[in-house]
């Protein structure tokens, strides 16, 4: 009886270093076809030296991201390789167009004040025929710029002095481009923060029932719906033109910006796909929706979910203190409102994309749009319940 359960086990054993044997083949056989296509698109680009090795970098939720290594005058230099999502980016000439332009703005101003401009913002290298792009036969479409040195990002605001200096990174931004002409920029994804237009695309989402799970999501979708009023104001004051469009970046969360590896100082804010015309309270409000929470933007245990007002108040001041000079009466009054409008906003996108069947956020695990939906709402609700408080610190800190 003894042999046959050893024998037994023993088959079991070898069964299961087998299947890991294969899992590890294909793997492998997996990274090899990557770096095959890696090489592939860095053929296309004129970087000095000898290639490496490369790394995938998951954090975005949109790009398809890689760190490539190249060998220089003894030294290893970093690059940051991406597929641009043209799902999500139909007319990625023209971000690319507002990326070289934004980039070259800003990167004159830093110089002007006698300082090298290479750690503070994005710099794209040209492909071999002179464009900060290459598309591939097949029209996949890829673009390089430089890994800023000893740089870091977080996925969350770890404490209140990422928050503060996250805030600082994304006031500086707007400042940089506050006399840019606003008209001359495309507009990379139409409608990307109309409250209204994203309200009418989540309600369409729930008449289609494309993956057949409308009746699973019922609770979270009358939650969303009966914010709709109070989350669609912001948008409404602007078209009723209340608030100004400035140049805006439209994706403020703590994974866009750069930080210094030992100070934790802010360096650059990175992602500027999404740079355009755009509301003030947006990019205050974007930030706030990861920064103010407790938890991360999936979190599934929402009994954890609260505002962090520690880290609220850090980005604020952060925020307000690069920005808070310029901005008009009606921006002040709005930016607390911001936090909550765009933490709806996501919400929406993210449910709507969970009943479309997941085609526009990445996601790592089958739920996952479905926990970042519910995450939002609760968190929505709790910014709600705050608001009062939040805006009175946001006049704490304007001069
Ligand atoms: P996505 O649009 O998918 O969010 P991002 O442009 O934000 O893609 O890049 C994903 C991640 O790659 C960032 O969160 C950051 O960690 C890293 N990254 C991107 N560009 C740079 C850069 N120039 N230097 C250092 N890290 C970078
Ligand atoms: C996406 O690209 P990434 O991961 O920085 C999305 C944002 C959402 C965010 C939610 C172009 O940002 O709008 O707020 O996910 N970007 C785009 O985390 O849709
Ligand atoms: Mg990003």
């Amino acid at each position: 009886m003894l042999k046959r359960e050893n024998g037994l086990t023993n088959w079991i054993v070898y069964a299961i270093i087998i299947m890991y044997n294969q899992k590890s083949k294909r793997i492998m056989g997996n990274q090899v076809i990557l770096e095959e296509r890696v090489l592939e698109v860095l053929k296309r680009f004129a970087i000095a030296g000898e290639y490496s090795h490369f790394e995938v970098l998951q954090s975005g939720h949109i790009n398809e991201t890689y760190k490539v290594y190249f060998y220089r005058g003894g030294e290893l230099k970093d690059y940051i390789l991406q597929r641009v999502n043209t799902y999500v980016f139909k007319d990625p000439v023209a971000v690319m167009g507002n990326i070289s332009t934004v980039t070259e703005y800003i990167r004159a101003k830093i110089k002007a004040t006698g300082i090298s401009a290479k750690r503070f913002v994005l710099h794209y290298q040209k492909a071999k025929d002179g464009m900060y792009y290459t598309i591939l036969p097949n029209g996949e479409f890829w673009r390089c710029c430089r890994f800023i040195d000893d740089s870091v990002s977080f996925m969350e605001a770890e404490n209140a002095k990422i928050a503060e200096e996250s805030g600082r990174a994304f006031g500086k931004f707007q400042m940089y481009l506050a006399d840019y002409p606003v008209k001359d920029l495309h507009i990379a994804i139409p409608h990307f923060h109309n409250t209204v237009n994203r309200y009418q695309i989540f309600k369409d989402a729930i008449e289609n029932d494309f993956a057949g799970r409308k009746a699973s999501v019922q609770a979270e979708i009358d939650g969303y719906l009966a914010l709709e009023e109070m989350a669609t104001r912001l948008y409404k004051m602007q078209r009723a033109g209340d608030l100004p469009l400035r140049v805006t970046h439209n994706d403020t969360k703590t994974s866009n910006v750069l930080f210094d590896a030992e100070t934790q100082e802010h360096l650059s804010v990175i992602d500027l796909d999404t740079v355009m015309p755009g509301l003030v309270a947006c990019d205050f409000g974007d930030a706030i929706r990861i920064v103010g929470n407790t938890c991360g933007e999936d979190e599934k245990d929402l009994s954890k979910i609260e505002v962090d007002m520690e880290k609220y108040e850090a980005f604020t001041r952060g925020f307000v203190d690069e920005v808070g000079s310029m901005l008009t009466q009606k921006e002040v009054d709005t930016l607390a409102l911001g936090a909550f409008a765009m933490t709806v906003e996501c919400g929406i996108r993210f449910l709507s994309d969970y009943l479309d069947g997941d085609k526009y956020f990445r996601i790592h695990y089958p739920e996952q749009n479905l926990d970042r939906a519910r995450c939002h709402l609760t968190y929505a609700q709790k910014l709600l319940e705050k608001l009062d408080e939040m805006q009175q610190i946001v006049y704490k800190y304007v001069k």
